[in-house]
């Protein structure tokens, strides 16, 4: 079934943000990342605007070499809590547009519009008006590639960025991609690429141009993988994580009532273990951390602590129960139940955003 499938990027999303909030900015090359130091830095850059890309500088490169290709650039240290909360709002948004939404990374997200639009012409002033919308609501620019696979319309966000809008319907996909280099395809990278050139393929079109067997044959079930994008024969669906299941919860009670710190610790331990088990197999994030405790003689309490950004880590969590407990311990009273509670969920929001503290402090 022919699909139209929107992928949506923000434009140099932390440096937008901090662009946004100080215009005098504007018009200058701007670095977010690790201290350079005057050039002595470690760490790396985790983006820049497009002044900055015109020097050769680009997310992951050692601040130091970007320092010597860009000493008057602005650098500046990542915020993630602004970076987090201009996410948010521009999800929100981009969510309104089709109930089929998929969030990928802090800046990226997938919209199925095949209900919709009726065409591609539909589409794209769709996309139009979204980044209107976000533009004057939150203030940064996105990128949209709009195609029938989520493979093509990623590829096709990137083609015109910033600000573009990329089109490609099924009868254009061989002509798109043929040109283009293979690092295009997500997932191919500097290292991949040189073996992939090795086996005589430069561009997409060399991969469309290989059968099948071959790309198995040569490069196993991702030459398949690859060979099915460059056809447009990715079918993977835009997936909704239901945010309808809004907690993940558990609860134990003691055989007795009991004031035996040590009891009391090991039966949290065990069901933030049991929780952590399903959330850590579907890199499933909370905001939201909830202590739940009911003292002899029924009296029932639960304390919750948020945090501004989702995290996944089963020591937080203990962590934070467990200063949320001392209040009750301090009562002197025997505990009868304790649970935990997760809430705030969000599905696997923030992959580059965990990482990003490690790449500014390698
Ligand atoms: P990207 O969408 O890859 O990059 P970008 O939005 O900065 O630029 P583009 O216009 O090309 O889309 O990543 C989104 C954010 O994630 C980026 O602003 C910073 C962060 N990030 C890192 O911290 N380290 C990295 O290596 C990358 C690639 C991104
Ligand atoms: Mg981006």
């Amino acid at each position: 079934m022919n699909r139209i499938i929107l992928h949506c990027d923000l434009d140099c999303f932390f440096a937008a943000v901090e662009e946004r909030d100080n215009p005098e900015l504007k018009g200058k090359p701007v670095i977010i990342g690790a201290d350079p130091k005057g050039g002595k830095g470690r760490g790396v850059v985790s983006t820049c605007n497009y002044e900055a890309r015109k020097y050769g500088l680009h997310s992951a490169m050692p601040i130091s070499k970007a320092y010597k290709l860009c000493p008057h650039g602005v650098y500046l240290y990542p915020s993630s809590k602004k970076y987090y909360e201009a996410s948010y709002l521009v999800m929100d948004i981009i969510k309104t547009y089709s109930p089929t939404f998929e969030q990928v990374g802090i800046d990226e997200a997938y919209l199925d519009v095949s209900d919709i639009c009726k065409n591609y012409l539909e589409a794209k002033k769709y996309a139009l008006e979204l980044k209107k919308e976000i533009l004057n609501k939150v203030g940064i620019t996105l990128s949209v590639g709009i195609g029938p696979t989520k493979s093509i319309a990623k590829i096709a966000s990137d083609y015109e960025k910033p600000e573009g809008i990329t089109i490609v319907e099924p009868s254009h996909i061989q002509n798109f991609l043929k040109d283009l280099e293979i690092t295009r395809i997500p997932g191919i990278g500097k290292k991949s690429k040189i073996y992939y050139n090795k086996h005589g393929i430069f561009v997409i079109g060399d991969i469309i141009k290989t059968p099948l067997n071959k790309m198995i044959k040569k490069f196993g079930t991702y030459g398949e993988w690859i060979w099915k994008i460059a056809n447009g024969l990715d079918n993977r669906e835009v997936k909704e994580f239901h945010e309808d299941r809004k907690s993940i919860s558990k609860e134990r009670t003691f055989f007795e009532d009991t004031d035996d710190f040590k009891l009391i610790l090991s039966k949290l331990d065990e069901i933030n273990n049991k929780i952590h088990k399903k959330l850590e197999n579907e890199k499933i994030y909370y905001r939201t951390i909830t202590l739940k405790i009911r003292l002899k003689g029924f009296l029932t309490y639960t304390r919750s602590k948020s945090f501004s950004y989702p995290i996944l880590n089963k020591n937080k969590v203990l962590e934070t129960v467990l200063a949320l407990l001392n209040e009750f311990l301090k009562q002197n009273k025997k505990v009868r139940l304790v649970g935990i509670k997760l809430s705030n969920l969000k599905k696997d929001v923030n992959i580059k955003q965990t990482n990003l503290i490690n790449y500014v402090e390698i």
